[in-house]
Order: C-alpha cells, then sequence, then structure tokens
C-alpha cells in the first residue's frame, strides 16, 4: 500500500476562482486582470472597471447581467502591453471596484446605487469603463456625470445599430431610452448638439427616432457613412460636435454596433455592423483625448454568446480604451508597475 502523503507545496494550490487562474504567474508579463485586480473604490484611482449586471430593462432577449463575469474572465487572457508601441499602461493606478448591488426586481433602486457611485467617480475625476448590464444603465450615469458637471455640460458619444431614443417601449422605461432621457433631464441637460451617434444601422430603426434626432440637433453617422468616410473622420467630427462648448465627453458603447461576426452574444445580432477594429482604433483615440470622463460596454449577453468571443471583443475595446487614457500621462513605461 502506498503511504499516505502528510505534506503538500504551497503552490500546489490556488485560491478559488477562475479557471484561468492557472495563466497567471508568469513575471515577465502582467496579465489585464491581475492589473485589474478588485481593489475599493478610493479617490486616489486613475481609472476603474465596474459592473452593473442588470438587464431588467431588456425588452428583447436579456442575459447581459452576466456580462461583468465574462469580460472579467475574458481579461485575463490579455495583457497591459501594445506591441506596436512598446508601452504598458500598468503605470495607471487601476483597481476593479466590484459590481453595483443590484436588486434584479428594482429598477429605481439599482439604478440609484449605479449614480451615487458614479458621482463619487466623476468628482474624484476617475476614469470608469462600467460594463453592463442593458442600455437603460447608461440614463443614470448620464445622470451622475450631467450632476457633477452641471452648466459646464457633457457631451455624449454613443456606438450603436439603434438611436435608444425611444419616450417609453409600451408605456415603460426600457434599453432603448436612455438617450432620449438625457436629452431631457430636468436639470443640465445633454444638448442635442453634443450628441453624437455611430453606427446606426440600415433596416433596424424608425423614421420617427431619426426625425427626433435631426430634429434636436444630434449628429448621426449611419454604419454605411462610417465605411464610406472612415473612422478616424468620422471621430475628429465626433470630438468636434460633442465636445463643443462642453468641459466633459462621455462615451458609450452598445455592443451591437458592430458586426455579429465579431460579437454575435448580443440581444439584437448586427448583421451589418461596424468592424471590431474600427472601433477598438476609435475607443482607443477617445480613451486619449482629455475631455473624455468615461466609458460603457453595454448589451454584451453571454448566454447567447458564441466561444466568449463577444465577451472577448469587449474586454478589447475596454483594454483599447483605457491604453488610451494610459496615453494622456507621458508616464507610459516598458516595464509592468510593481503591485501596489
Ligand atoms: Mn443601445
Amino acid at each position: 500500500m502506498q503511504k499516505l502523503v502528510t505534506q503538500f507545496d504551497a503552490q500546489d494550490l490556488n485560491p478559488p476562482g477562475r479557471i484561468v487562474n492557472s495563466l497567471k504567474g508568469d513575471p515577465a508579463e502582467q496579465r489585464a486582470n491581475q492589473w485589474l485586480e478588485w481593489g475599493k473604490l478610493t479617490a486616489d484611482l486613475d481609472v476603474a472597471l465596474l459592473g452593473m449586471p442588470f438587464d431588467g430593462a431588456s425588452t428583447v432577449r436579456t442575459g447581459s447581467r452576466h456580462a461583468p463575469d465574462a469580460v472579467r474572465q475574458a481579461l485575463a487572457y490579455y495583457t497591459t502591453f501594445s506591441t506596436r508601441d512598446g508601452n504598458s499602461m500598468g503605470h495607471l493606478k487601476a483597481a476593479d471596484i466590484g459590481d453595483i448591488a443590484v436588486i434584479a426586481t428594482n429598477m429605481q433602486e439599482s439604478f440609484r446605487r449605479l449614480s451615487r457611485v458614479m458621482s463619487f467617480i466623476f468628482r474624484n475625476k476617475i476614469v470608469p469603463v462600467t460594463i453592463g448590464g442593458d442600455h437603460s444603465i447608461a440614463w443614470p450615469i448620464l445622470e451622475a456625470a450631467t450632476g457633477c458637471y452641471g452648466d459646464q455640460g457633457v457631451g455624449v458619444i454613443h456606438f450603436d445599430a439603434h438611436h435608444d431614443l425611444r419616450e417609453a417601449h409600451f408605456g415603460a422605461e426600457s434599453s432603448g431610452v436612455p438617450f432620449r432621457k438625457a436629452l431631457n433631464f430636468k436639470e443640465d441637460p445633454v444638448a442635442g448638439r453634443n450628441l453624437v451617434q455611430i453606427g446606426i444601422a440600415d433596416f433596424c430603426n424608425a423614421p420617427a427616432h431619426l426625425k427626433y434626432a435631426r430634429d434636436e440637433g444630434v449628429t448621426v453617422f449611419s454604419n454605411i457613412e462610417v465605411r464610406e468616410i472612415g473612422v478616424d473622420k468620422v471621430i475628429d467630427t465626433a470630438i468636434a460636435k460633442a465636445g463643443k462648448g462642453v468641459k466633459a465627453i462621455y462615451v458609450s458603447v452598445d455592443i451591437d454596433a458592430l458586426d455579429h461576426s465579431q460579437a454575435p452574444g448580443t440581444a439584437a445580432p448586427n448583421a451589418s455592423g461596424l468592424d471590431a477594429r474600427d472601433v477598438q482604433r476609435a475607443l482607443r483615440r477617445l480613451g486619449q483625448h482629455p475631455k473624455v470622463i468615461g466609458l460603457d460596454i453595454v448589451e454584451i449577453s453571454p448566454p447567447l454568446d458564441i466561444n466568449d468571443m463577444t465577451a472577448n471583443t469587449g474586454a478589447m475595446l475596454a483594454l483599447n480604451f483605457l491604453y488610451g487614457v494610459g496615453c494622456r500621462t507621458q508616464q507610459a513605461t516598458t516595464k509592468p508597475k510593481k503591485k501596489r
């Protein structure tokens, strides 16, 4: 009979959590999920990853409440290092501050909690990346942003296949209302001339919503125009319009703006969507812009995903944006900084 084992090595065991823990531990690289390790929300952060696992306002198919964890897992497959630039974003003080304590059946209270956390974040000039959730969550975030900047104004750059300018959905709130809400906030509404929508798709929208956008002075780039004009020129115009006369620009990305070949896991997969690489390029530039105060990525639905493709696409979008934020300072370094 074999001798009983009475001793084992400490490194035989990992803490519970993601299977991809096995990717940790190479001292030569800094995994994005390690850089964004769980940490408390404190005023001294540069950037923060936040989950908003609420999909109670989805009108079609749900599941986006699972996106924060799916994107976190995807982040384990990537590092903080840009091969092209030879730079890392590891110098930024970053944390994954966790999820909003959502009450799945109580939208009002869930949104109040999100709005409170976002107010703290914006007031302390922390740049957040919020992973939704359905698109309704952009509304309490924008409430916090406009509340923070007051009459200095907030512009919005919004990537989406849809306008999300509905007044209501059969009389109720929905994921289709957030930007109509923002244009009609009682205090410090977003001005239509400072809202830019990119990727709005043919055969996915109603004429009334395009008319409303035009009447309000909203700039709309259809998915086809992005291909015709090129993403760089579109972003030039978007920054100029969204940023005109205001102190801050907020960015919101509905993953259904992207083509379904690169983002199949969403409520309304887009057969005529933007190229993920164009959106990555756009977000890297926007992250770099000093007026840009934050980003959300919404409508990733892991139960509808194929081989985690959409979660991976979302993680790559978040990293490009955060890398852009890192480029604002000149401290970009080729060596990942030691753990705080
Ligand atoms: Mn949307």
